[in-house]
């Protein structure tokens, strides 16, 4: 075969600045190339990149603090425009990021197409919210006698972090959201997805926004964004990943005794659904396997616990094992592909181990068939469904296809929102039922950031649904939210006493 399937390795150098000569040479050298493999077939090389190292990040930087004035200065409209201008190649463009997102992240067909439609409408809708929030001052009341004004201006240098589950969306979501405010920006791409991430920065470069006030920088978590988030030069974080990473960025800026750094952080969850005894089985059903499974069960959104009422379980459980029978996993380029691989060994062994563990201690409901044909060269794991009694069962994130069921009954609801708030989680939440009170009171006494009703729980639409949580899951303000963009900025108010001697006038009259 030919085409984007079998492209040319593709390498993402670790540039501070991409495209620009005066980068020597030798400090792309510093890093070790790193190779990039399919995680559908282990076999197939889809291209590598270049790391970058400390010496890298200490030039970034420098080049970052000099570009954001000149970048926080030119018209919101200007940055706006240039977010648009990168939305349109993007679209046009499409093709190719899809396939990137099929061989480098593993991703399906499907959730390939929805992640350049989810990144397209980020960067438009943060251009919008940028000329509303940014175009002119806010005029304030004041007495006579007196002028206010309220100005939002960029933070400073922006690092965004980003996660490999949704390698464009989410990685130029951060970015734009940043530019957008007139912040200059360290780009730090998960990496598991550098090349998506390469071919993201590219394309906004090429859109129009200078290379100092987008920089990319491919590494080790562990060297690159240590070294980013313990500087006193970055002025906010936009992070989405672990909980744990989380606390690590957050005692790294506060260690520093420097600017008070924004954390902007998207985090995990522990997400429920609940089923009553008016839900519709059938809906109940086809909602808890794609909330549990599409992408491999690889979203924060995703379900990975079902409360199902009582008198209702037994037919939901049978339901639910015969629909996963039918679920077929293999290559993710195939459109009648259901879930694809992981996105890694690390995540394949956290997985089987958890698996060992439920073997044992919990009841199997369902285990989806592995098609050794297709899966035996990546890294699959198959879908699985376990009952156990209650949610403390669980004590950490399980990031993969694995669903847990849990019985409650009759007047229990009190106890299970108790079980879903003790998690400390608070991400999103599934409900099925047909009582309005019962929905009533989830609603009022689950503390979730997403709430969704008689559908699934995932795919979270910009603008329409904003997405984030609360605790444990994250710092908000939502991403794709009115309020998103204006944690990424400062604000500054003018007051003009114009009393004062005549009042002002322009040297320029
Ligand atoms: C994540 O998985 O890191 O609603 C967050 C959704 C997506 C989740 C993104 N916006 O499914």
């Amino acid at each position: 075969t030919s085409g984007p399937w079998t492209a040319t390795p593709l390498v993402a150098s670790g540039a501070a600045k991409i495209g620009q000569s005066d980068v020597p040479d030798n400090m792309l050298a510093r890093g070790a190339t790193v190779a990039v493999t399919n995680p559908a077939d282990r076999r197939q090389t889809v291209g590598s990149y270049v790391s970058a190292d400390a010496a890298l990040v200490d030039k970034a930087l420098a080049n970052a603090v000099a570009a954001q004035p000149d970048w926080d200065r030119l018209p919101a409209a200007s940055r706006a425009a240039i977010l648009e201008h990168a939305a349109e190649q993007l679209e046009a463009r499409r093709g190719e990021f899809i396939a990137l997102c099929v061989r480098e992240a593993g991703k399906s067909l499907p959730d390939s197409i929805a992640e350049i439609r989810e990144a397209a409408d980020f960067l438009r809708y943060y251009a919008t919210m940028a000329r509303r929030l940014f175009g002119h001052p806010e005029q304030l009341p004041g007495p006579t006698g007196e002028n206010n004004q309220l100005f939002l201006n960029g933070r400073g240098v922006f690092v965004c972090i980003s996660p490999w589950n949704f390698p464009l969306a989410i990685f130029l979501g951060q970015i734009a959201a940043a530019l957008a405010a007139g912040n200059s920006v360290i780009a730090k791409p998960a990496e598991q997805t550098t090349l998506i991430g390469y071919a993201a920065v590219k394309l906004l470069h090429e859109a129009g926004v200078p290379v100092d006030v987008l920089q990319y920088l491919p590494g080790d978590g562990a060297v690159v964004g240590a070294a980013l988030t313990k500087d006193p030069r970055v002025a906010g974080v936009a992070f989405t990943g672990s909980t744990e990473t989380a606390w690590a960025i957050n005692r790294a800026l506060a260690a520093r005794n420097a600017q008070i750094a924004a954390l902007i952080a998207e985090t995990g969850g522990q997400n429920a659904m609940i089923a009553d005894s008016s839900a519709l089985p059938e809906q109940v059903v086809k909602d808890v396997i794609a909330s549990a499974f599409q992408s491999a069960g690889q979203r924060c959104s995703a379900a990975r616990v079902l409360f199902v009422q009582e008198d209702v379980a037994d037919k939901v459980i049978g339901m639910l094992a015969g629909a996963m029978a039918e679920l077929k996993v293999g290559d993710p380029g195939q459109l009648s592909t259901d879930v694809g691989p992981v996105i890694d060994e690390d995540a394949l062994k956290i997985l089987n181990d958890h698996a060992a563990r439920m073997d044992k201690e919990a009841k199997k409901i369902a285990e989806a068939k592995l098609d050794p044909a297709a899966t035996s060269h990546g890294t699959f794991f198959a879908p699985r469904a376990y009952e156990i009694p209650a949610l403390d069962v669980l004590t950490r994130e399980v990031f993969g296809p694995v669903l847990h069921v849990i019985r409650w009954n009759g007047n229990a609801l009190p106890k299970v929102i108790e079980q879903i708030n003790r998690t400390g989680y608070g991400l999103t939440l599934g409900v099925h039922s047909r009582i309005d009170d019962t929905v009533e009171y989830i609603r009022g006494h689950a503390r979730v950031g997403n709430c969704y009703v008689n559908r699934n729980q995932i795919g979270a639409v910009v603008g329409v649904q904003p997405f984030g949580g609360e605790s444990l899951s994250g710092t908000g303000p939502k991403a794709g939210g009115p309020h998103y963009l204006l944690r990424f900025a400062t604000e500054r108010t003018l007051t003009i006493n114009t009393t004062a001697a005549g009042g002002n006038a322009s040297l320029l009259t």
